[in-house]
């Protein structure tokens, strides 16, 4: 509430008025208003001089009064909704974070066993290089393009530990606007509602791509194919390197040929987003495969990786940022820039989940035993993907075609329920969800299949 001392003082007077809101009783002199000094250091104390009576005033509103709420993130926000319900039956199914099936969080097992090396090996807290932990950096390119990957051996990827998927996506988004001036990305239609929020911050230009057919539930593959060809030349292709989210549709091997193929012909680069390797088949290498290809076709490629979903390091940050460069020089060249980019931003990246990556991946015993504990998260989230479609198809009497579910992958599915629908699977069945129709099989269970059935036909059938 804003609220205003005002004292005013002349030869016979002086008062002292206090006003506790901006709208009511506000008092007028002279037939103005109060106003505020723009041209003085403090905007909110000025000195005004009226005939005889001189105004001393000083405002305690706060400097922050021109500062509209922001609204509710619309994935994290759904977090802060649900642990507002206290109605049992509730369940999240918005953000993409694996749970057990108890729907509690899960910590790896390999990730205790790192960080109990660690801590016998009584590691330090100093500060690690702006490029983040070197053994880091080199399990991360290793894993993302294979280990005997040539470019690699040819020391032609700039890469650099990152704050996790995000801060990566936001430091190429930082070296394209300072790199690439008016170089536009190109984004998916849908996508992760954050891509937008990254190139708005940087200050990157960005268009939409056909990607998703409601009609077909599936990729309007030959929409995706003309926009890509009729963007400038020279533009950014944002991939999403498996699992596309939100919805779960990725190209076949063959479309990947063809979409590589328009990008080599318009010199676009590609843009890939990993944040879901070995989450989406439960295997590394097959996740990789569509980067890999173009890779493999000699191109220019910016990756980021997110270790959140495959190792659960979400809260950690860590994930990297590489580009594959056409030569060691580049790719020095690009690496030195990055730096300098993160610097600034956020001086050096933190340690703890880069040291749970190096000791995982760098250890033959927990880098197996780490390939099995995905294999079984994705494993349940495949079950709970056919228990809820077995579940609808058998309570839904309509006639509907539900089998889209089984046909998309990783941790979503995209529903095709609107807003409003989406709204009532929230305000009467406790189910949270983005509004966007996503809901998150990674925190569902075997055991709430059916309430969420319920919950989708009567959404579905019973609000337009
Ligand atoms: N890229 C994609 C495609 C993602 O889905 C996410 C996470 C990230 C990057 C970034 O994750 P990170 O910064 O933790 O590495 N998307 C989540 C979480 C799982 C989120 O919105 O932040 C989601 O629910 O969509």
């Amino acid at each position: 509430m804003a609220s205003a001392m005002l004292s005013i003082t002349s030869p016979s007077t002086s008062a002292s008025l206090s006003m506790h809101d901006s709208h009511k009783g506000k008092p007028h002199f002279g037939g103005s208003s109060l106003r505020f000094s723009k041209e003085k250091g403090n905007p909110f104390s000025s000195v005004r001089s009226s005939g005889r009576i001189s105004m001393s005033l000083a405002v305690n509103i706060s400097r922050f009064e021109g500062i509209p709420m922001a609204p509710p993130d619309p994935i994290l926000g759904v977090s802060e909704a649900f642990r507002a319900d206290s109605n049992e039956v509730k369940l999240n199914l918005g953000v993409g974070a694996y749970r057990t099936e108890d729907l509690q969080p899960y910590v790896l097992n390999v990730v205790k066993k790192a960080e109990n090396l660690m801590l016998e090996r009584g590691e330090n807290k100093e500060y690690l290089p702006i490029e983040g932990l070197a053994a880091f950096n080199k399990a991360t390119v290793e894993l993302l393009l294979g280990a005997d990957n040539p470019v690699i051996k040819q020391q032609r990827v700039a890469t650099v530990q990152g704050l996790s998927g995000t801060g990566s996506l936001r430091l190429a988004a930082a070296l394209i606007e300072r790199y690439f001036p008016g170089a536009k990305v190109l984004i998916s239609s849908p996508t992760w509602g954050n891509h937008k929020n990254i190139f708005n911050d940087a200050r990157v230009p960005w268009s939409e791509y056909r990607y998703y057919d409601p009609k077909t539930v599936g990729l309007d593959f030959e929409g995706m194919i003309e926009d890509i060809k009729a963007a400038p030349e020279g533009s950014f292709v944002l991939l999403h390197g498996c699992a596309h989210n939100p919805t779960g549709i990725d190209p076949t091997p063959e479309q990947w040929e063809k979409i590589a193929d328009v990008i080599q012909q318009k010199n676009h680069i590609p843009f890939f987003d990993v944040a879901y390797q070995g989450f989406a088949s439960g295997s590394l290498d097959e996740d990789a495969a569509s980067v890999r290809l173009f890779v493999a076709r000699g191109m220019e490629v910016l990756v980021a990786q997110s270790y959140s979903k495959n190792l659960g390091l979400y809260a950690e940050r860590i994930g990297a940022m590489n580009v594959v460069s056409s030569s060691p020089e580049a790719a020095a060249r690009v690496k030195s820039q990055l730096k300098r980019l993160a610097r600034p931003m956020y001086s050096n990246p933190p340690v703890h989940g880069a040291r749970i990556v190096a000791n995982v991946v760098g250890d033959p015993a927990l880098f197996s035993e780490w390939k099995a504990e995905m294999e079984m998260m994705a494993g349940r989230i495949k079950n709970v993907r056919q228990k809820l479609f077995d579940s609808i198809s058998s309570k839904d009497k309509s006639g509907k075609d539900w089998s889209f579910i089984l046909k998309q992958i990783g941790m979503f599915s995209y529903t095709g329920l609107n807003k409003n629908q989406s709204d009532n699977m929230t305000n009467k069945w406790h189910v949270y969800m983005t509004k966007d129709g996503r809901i998150s099989l990674a925190g569902l269970s075997l055991a709430k299949c059916e309430y969420l059935a319920d919950a989708i036909i009567d959404s579905f059938h019973n609000v337009s």
